[in-house]
Formats: C-alpha cells, structure tokens, sequence
C-alpha cells in the first residue's frame, strides 16, 4: 500500500474515533447505565475498506432520554449514562428507548422495545447487527425502501473509478474506489426490502440468569448476587437436597438491587418441585430482598418458605400439593408481600397443618425462630379449595399484617387442629379488608374470621372491614373474637340477617 494512502486512512481513522464520542441529549446530570454494541453491513469488504465502510453510521437513542452517537471505525457505539427502564412485562414499566441507526444510501434500521435495566450489549464483534445498503439518496431523499430508484440512480455513475469525473464515493457502497457491478450487487442483496424488514431484536433483561436444569436454577440460587434475574425456562424441575430444601439460596438482594426468580414465560410458568409431600420445603429463602414470580410449586412437605427475609415479594405463584402449608413467612420474615398468588390442595401429609398462607410462629417455637415477622401483605390471592387448615394463620407475636382482596374457597377446610374458619388472627394490629369468602357449605366453618389470645397481650386491635363472606347459613359468625380484641366494620354477609360479630368484637 502507498504511504500517502496509509496516512490518509489513518487520518480518517483518527477523526473517525473523535466523532463515535457520544453526543449527549438532554439531562446530562442523569447517570445510568451504557448501550453498547457493534454493527457492520454484510456485504463483503476487505480490511483496508472496512474502516470507511463501519465507520459514520448515526445511532440515535429517544425514549426518557435522548442521546446519539457514531459508529467507530470497528462499526463500535456507545452511549453512556443511558436511565434506565424499568422492567419488561411490568404493566408500570415507562417507555422503552427506540434506537434507529441510519447513514445516507443505507435502509434505516430501527430498533424498538429497548429495555434498561442494567448495562446492555446489544451485539458483539463476532455477531454486530446487519445494516443493509442501498437505500440511496435520490436528491437528498432516501424512500425507506430498497428498489429499482436505487440501481437507477447508480447506473448513472455505473463504470466510473476514483479520478474519474464522474465517479462519486457516495454510491461506492463497497468503498472499493469503483463504481460497478459490485456495487449494484449490494443493492441486490436486499432488493425489494423496506425498513420493517429488518429482523427484530430481542432485548434480553439484562443480569439475566436463563436456566433450563434444575442444576442450572439451584447453581444461580446459590451464587445470585443483587440485580440478578433468574429466568427459568419453561418445564418441571426436581431439586436436589440443600438445606431442609430442594431449592434454596441464602443470598441477600439490596434495595436497588433484588434478586428475583422468575418464569420465562408467565403463560406457560415453570413448575419447581420436591420429591414428596412428606419432606422437605419446595422453595427456602433466607436472604432479603427477593422476587418470587410466576412459579408454581409444589410436592413438598411446604411450598415456599421464607426465613429472615425482608423486603420480598412472592408474586403471581401458585402453590399445590403440598404436605402442610402453602408459603410460611416465618424467623423474622417482614416487610414482605405475597401477592396474585394460588393457593389449594395443602396438608397432604397432615390436615391440621395445612395452612394456606401461614405468617409467623407458634409461640411453643419462639425458642427457634424470630417471632417478629411484622408488617407483610397478604394481597389479591386465591386460596383454597382444598385448603386443609386455615386459609390465613396470623400467628401470636407479630404486628400489622394485612391480607385484602383476597379470595377463599372454604371447600376442604378439615376442622383438625381447630382449622374451622378462613383466617385466625393471633398477632396484633391486623387489617383484614375487602376479601371475599365462600363457605361452600363446609359445616366445618363456624366463623369466617377468628381472633384468638394463646398469650397475654396478643389478639388484639385486629380489624375486619369490608369484606364479604357467603356463609350458607344463619349461624356461622362474621367475627369471632372469644378473646383478644377486635374492630369490624362495613362487612357483609350472606345470607342477610344472620350472626354477624360475637365475643371482644367493637363494631359499628
Ligand atoms: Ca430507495
Ligand atoms: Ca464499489
Ligand atoms: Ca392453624
Ligand atoms: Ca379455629
């Protein structure tokens, strides 16, 4: 190669790199995350015209922000401080970025649907994404399609080469200093094509963990670290025995930074399962800051149990066939949320501890676990049919737990261990509102909703309001506090006129 034509090209190089430095757009106080990625047209070119031809594509980013940047000479981009999104299927999710990628006589490619929750890399060195040329600038206008305009506007400087009058670099796609057909066979590559054919690109979230093995699922439970995003594959997975548990993981999230296990597609969740319902809880979490979503669980002696976790959301699960309870938020377990989840078939192995949902501790078991699981939401569930105990039991020594808008069917519930209503309150400061039950003429059920005193100074203030309870019959109460205390209040019964509130019940 000429020295004159090294120098020049790295001259171009050189101004190449300066002009890939980001543009900002507005907010420039805003920090964030980095989009990054490489692109290359797929044409064929050698490396001495891979610069120019890499080099100077626009990649504009608009959403909540608005930034742009160029393609290096190595076809690289980067935006930085980029907000993030928040997460994908999340109905509260703002707007995701549209990145669109253009350069004059290229087919304008746009990308939609860029979440951000972390830095992405978009494409790789090895797999940049395709840019198609020959959408060529027809007095100043490009159509948004690749067509015969195109080779007609080239042939008119077909056979020219660089010197020659009539060449002009801008139609030399190839950047191979001829006009010919080379060139015209660029276009032809992608003749026919307009921007919306351009394949679309799958944002995957970002710190995802895919897994399709329960190896796989256990392996990221026990290394997951903040931000992390589990994302489980379609399909039904064995654990192996760890800890009291066929899953578990120890690991705490941080409050910008939750670790969640999720199903991949929530249509068609997957299912994480023990090997009987004599043993074993099916999920064991004892770290903060977790997500639980979209999960079914089930065959284990308890479905999910957390212990010490604080700040963790199980969301849109469904638990079944189970030996006892459904999910036990239990050791100091607070500030929790279960919530759009399923409940049924519990207390396989024994009816008397088939609790739906079961918060806290016996007081016979203070010794072992941390009273105090304080402050959880009990929240739009479905619980039951076949529910062998309670469908809610608020244990004695914790505070301020509210269940609403749930749903219960009370076909199941066994009578054992005293199981003869939808919801025992035993802690203090209950809300339980807006839920609706359903007797199903189970002569079990005495009461909907019971307060019970097993200590001095627990069962009391709890409050019932709003909910709706079918009772079949005259004689079962709404609310039955024997002792502790308790308010009530805008509850409706069916049938009309029947017991309403008995015992330490203030009402209006
Ligand atoms: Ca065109
Ligand atoms: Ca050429
Ligand atoms: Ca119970
Ligand atoms: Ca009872």
């Amino acid at each position: 190669m000429h020295n004159k034509v090294l120098k020049k090209l790295i001259g171009i190089s050189v101004s190449m790199i300066l002009m890939a430095s980001c543009v900002l757009g507005v907010r420039a106080e805003v920090t964030g995350f980095k989009i990054s990625g490489y692109l290359s047209p797929d044409f064929v070119f050698s490396q001495i015209e891979a610069p120019l031809v890499k080099a100077g594509f626009k990649m504009e980013l608009s959403g909540i922000a608005s930034k742009s940047c160029v393609t290096d000479e190595n076809g690289y981009f980067e935006f930085v401080d980029v907000p993030k999104t928040t997460t994908p299927g999340v109905p509260s999710s703002t707007m995701p970025y549209t990145l669109t990628v253009s350069r004059p006589n290229y087919l304008t490619r746009t990308i939609k649907n860029v979440f951000l929750s972390g830095d992405l890399v978009l494409s790789t060195k090895d797999k940049p994404l395709d840019i198609w040329a020959g959408d060529l600038t027809v007095n100043g206008i490009q159509d948004g399609a690749i067509n015969m305009s195109d080779i007609v506007e080239l042939i008119q400087y077909y056979n020219s080469a660089e010197g020659d009058g009539k060449y002009n670099q801008n139609f030399d796609l190839n950047r191979d200093k001829a006009i010919n057909m080379t060139d015209i066979m660029v276009i032809v590559m992608h003749f026919n094509r307009v921007s919306g054919d351009y394949p679309t690109v799958e944002i995957k979230p970002q710190n995802a963990i895919y897994c399709s093995t329960s190896t796989e699922i256990q392996n990221a439970l026990t290394n997951a670290k903040p931000g992390d995003r589990i994302i489980v594959r379609p399909g039904t997975y064995t654990g192996k025995w760890i800890n009291s548990a066929f899953f578990y993981s120890g690991n705490d999230g941080t409050p910008t930074g939750h670790i969640t296990i999720e199903s991949e597609d929530p249509a068609n969740p997957a299912i994480l399962q023990g090997l009987s319902t004599a043993s074993g809880y099916v999920l064991y979490i004892t770290g903060d800051y977790w997500e639980i979503k979209n999960i079914k669980i089930t065959t284990g002696q308890k479905g999910i149990m957390l212990d010490n976790s604080n700040y963790s959301v199980i969301d849109g699960c469904e638990v079944f066939n189970v030996g006892h309870e459904g999910i036990h938020l239990r050791d100091g377990s607070s500030n929790n949320r279960v919530e759009n989840c399923k409940v049924y078939d519990t207390g396989k192995l024994s009816q008397g501890f088939g609790e739906g949902i079961y918060v806290g501790s016996d007081n016979g078991k203070w010794a072992t676990f941390n009273k105090a699981c304080d402050n959880n939401i009990i929240k739009g569930c479905i619980l039951g049919p076949n529910v062998s105990a309670e469908h809610v039991d608020i244990k004695e020594g914790t505070v301020g737990t509210v269940i609403e808008n749930c749903t219960m069917d009370g076909t199941g519930i066994s009578g054992q261990n005293y199981a003869d209503s939808f919801i025992d309150a035993k802690g203090n400061n209950a809300v339980i509102r807006f839920n609706i039950c359903y007797r199903k003429s189970n002569d079990i059920i005495v009461d909907a909703f019971q307060v019970h005193q097993q200590l001095d100074g627990w069962g009391v203030s709890n409050n019932f309001t709003g909910n709706t309870v079918y009772l079949d019959l005259a004689a079962p109460y709404v609310v039955n506090a024997p002792a502790g205390s308790a308010k009530a209040s805008n509850n409706t019964r069916y049938p009309a006129g029947g017991n309403m509130y008995k015992g330490n019940v203030v009402y209006d």
